[in-house]
């Protein structure tokens, strides 16, 4: 079960229903006063989340207690996570927190995913640890490509992210890295072949904006 952060009461937080659609509303909870880097579309994010349901404030979602309680990473802007944290997780510093609401069409829409009901508007509460600039663009997929063979070794990438992550100075056990390897080939090594070529590499997109 989910306990952690109760305390935190988003138990009052109501959506009604003449809320307007698509609307994804941000509230900054706590803002570093030393509030950089900035996450932009295609950085690598490492966070926390906890979800609330909005009509009553339960809470299905706790990335505290969930998978070990480990933060979770992902590559901000390109669809893996529900658009709506896609689009309030942007601008976020290392130390932030955010309350985002999302009504359900950028969440998880009329058909809902278990536990979240159909067309459930949600809550989350997001701290940011870490933002780094993450496998984004075609000069940090040469920079990744040691051996200039145009595709990409687990190993190659896990130095690419030290070499990103330890730029605070803080050093990092190995285990952090390999879960975060393992988990970017299990979403972009698409014919398994234990590789991420440039043309599976592009999943993580240009820089557009
Ligand atoms: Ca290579
Ligand atoms: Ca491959």
């Amino acid at each position: 079960m989910c306990k952690c952060r109760a305390q935190l009461g988003f138990g009052s937080v109501r959506a009604t229903a003449d809320e307007p659609d698509g609307e994804v509303k941000i509230e900054v909870v706590f803002k570093p006063e030393q509030c950089s880097p900035k996450s932009k579309r295609g950085d690598l994010l490492n966070v926390h989340y906890d979800g609330f349901l909005a009509k009553d404030g339960s809470q299905f979602y706790c990335s505290r207690s969930d998978k070990a309680g480990h933060p979770q990473w992902f590559v901000l802007g390109i669809g893996q996570i529900i658009k709506g944290l896609d689009i309030g997780m942007m601008d976020m510093c290392p130390g932030e927190k955010r309350k985002i609401t999302v009504p359900p069409a950028l969440a998880f829409g009329e058909k809902g995913k278990d536990p979240v009901p159909p067309n459930a508007t949600v809550v989350f509460e997001v701290e940011v640890y870490t933002v780094s600039r993450g496998p984004r663009s075609m000069e940090a997929f040469g920079q990744m490509d040691g051996d200039k063979d145009r595709s990409l070794t687990k190993d190659e990438l896990q130095k690419y992210l030290k070499m990103e992550y330890e730029k605070d100075g803080k050093p990092r056990e190995d285990t952090f890295y390999k879960k975060i390897v393992d988990d970017l080939f299990r979403k972009n090594d698409q014919d398994k072949n234990g590789e991420i070529s440039a043309t599976e590499y592009n999943i993580f997109g240009h820089d557009e904006l």
